[in-house]
Parts: C-alpha cells; structure tokens; sequence
C-alpha cells in the first residue's frame, strides 16, 4: 500500500469523529506515523495526492500537514518535500562528569563532527568581561560550532575563552578540550545552568528542527584547579535528543553546599 494509501486507510477509521477535518487528518498522518507505517526519512505523499485521495481540499491537507511540522513529527525541506522527522535516539548525558562533546558521543560509539559558524578574535562583551575577568583593552577567543552526531545536528555551542589562553583559535583541532589539554588550560571543575527555550529561526534550521520546538539553553562556566574561569560557554541543545541526568545524594551534617 502507499503510503497515500496508508494515510486515507486511517482517515477513513476516524471519520465518524466528527471532529474538524484538518484535525482528522493530522491524527491519520500521526497515527500513520506512530504505527510505523510510513518510517523516519520517507517523504511525506504530495499534498495534491494526499488531497485527491482522501477528497478533501489541498488547504485542509496543507494546514494538517503544517501544524505536524510545527510539532516535529514532519520536516520539510525546501524544493525536495515534506518527510516524517528523523527519530531521535534521545543521549543521556550525567551532569555529575566534567566531560566534552567530543568524549561523550565517543563513548556511546557516534561519530562526531563539528561545522563551525565562527571563530576569531574579538573586543570582548561585557558579559564576557565580567566572566572571564577580561578589561576591555584584551581580546576574548569565540569558537561557535553546530556540534554533530552520526549526521544529526545536537547543538549549538559557542564558547569564549581568554586570548590569552587561546591566543590563536583556528588552531583547534576537532576537540576545544584536547586543545586545551596540550597547553595545561583543561578545566577540572564547571558550574552549569540549564534552562528551557524555544528555538528561534535561526538555531532551528542550523538544528534541523521546527522553528519554536523546545531547547534546552545551556551556559558553563569552566574553572581551572586554581580557581580561574577559563570557559563561558552558551549553548543550545535539541529538546528532543537530550536527557541530563542528575545524582542526588544526601548532604551529612555541616557539609557545605556549594555551586
Ligand atoms: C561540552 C560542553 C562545552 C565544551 C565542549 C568541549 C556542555 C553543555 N558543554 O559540549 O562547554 O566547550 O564540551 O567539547 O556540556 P570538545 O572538546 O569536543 O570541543
């Protein structure tokens, strides 16, 4: 059967609803796709064949078809189609390890990779004067990458570090950590503030996700032993590929609690 088929096989079960059709359709395409029928990575049929088949207008089927890619059931991409959204093996991550990107996917056997958005040398902002302890007149090192996992976009990180410590940022390899680790700079302690987030335009398609979906905001800030910050990292992650996992254990008496 195709997948048009498919589709109009499940509108026909649920037209006794009497809901509106554009809903009844959604539901079909979500059912359609949650039975497996049509799999992650299959085009969507043309909203013309979707139209003629079920005898509906091509407006009930573009509205149905927009709020599945509102919710990230469906992607569409320019020129080539609407597809069922790729599943997402959702990473667990620990907030109790002080680990990279690079580290965490390689121990869950991903193949990692980075595109970068930029890179250089700038006048820092006052935000980053005042995390990193820079004045004005020294320079901050922004690496800003879409970090990538077995070809599925995860986040966006954008870090920035002192001149000083890396004074020459085209420099780093695939791993801003091992970089780090060669001049005696990796971090050993980091406090990090996790909030939710809608994905603007921008960082949805860079994601690969519906603009607006849910994101996780992440910002680190990275110490030395010595109790330097060396990185103040913002990111965003996808909302639907990660799970941070934190160990709660009981504090004994007199025992400090610090961030
Ligand atoms: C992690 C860190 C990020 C750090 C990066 C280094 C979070 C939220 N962020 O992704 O702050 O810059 O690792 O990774 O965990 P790399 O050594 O692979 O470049």
């Amino acid at each position: 059967m195709s997948a048009a088929d498919q589709i109009f096989a499940m509108l026909k079960e649920s037209s006794q609803s009497g809901a509106p059709l554009y809903l009844q359709l959604r539901k079909s395409i979500e059912e359609a796709v949650n039975r497996g029928l049509i799999g992650p990575g299959d085009a969507l049929p043309s909203e013309r064949d979707i139209a003629s088949k079920a005898d509906i207008s091509r407006v009930t089927v573009r509205k149905a078809v927009q709020d599945l890619v509102k919710g990230g059931i469906l992607v569409q991409r320019h020129g080539s189609g609407t597809f069922v959204a790729p599943r997402m093996e959702r990473v667990e991550q620990s907030l109790s390890r002080l680990t990279s990107f690079t580290e965490d996917m390689a121990r869950r056997g991903m193949v990692v990779r980075s595109a970068w958005l930029d890179r250089g040398l700038y006048a820092p902002s006052p935000d980053e004067m005042m995390v990193l302890g820079l004045s004005a007149n020294e320079l901050v090192a922004r690496v800003a990458r879409l970090r990538i996992a077995n070809d599925t976009p995860l986040a966006i990180e954008r870090a920035a570090l002192s001149a000083s410590v890396l004074p020459d940022p085209e420099a780093i390899g695939s791993s801003l950590y091992a970089a780090l680790e060669l001049t005696g700079n990796r971090p050993v302690r980091a406090v990090q503030r996790i909030s939710a987030a809608n994905l603007g335009d921008a960082d949805a398609r860079l994601l690969e996700v519906a603009p607006g979906v849910a994101g996780l905001h992440i910002e680190r800030i990275s110490y030395l032993a010595s109790g330097k910050v060396i990185e103040f990292t913002r990111s965003i992650y996808r909302g639907d590929a990660y799970d941070f996992v934190a160990e709660l254990r009981l504090t004994g008496p007199g025992e400090e609690i610090r961030p």
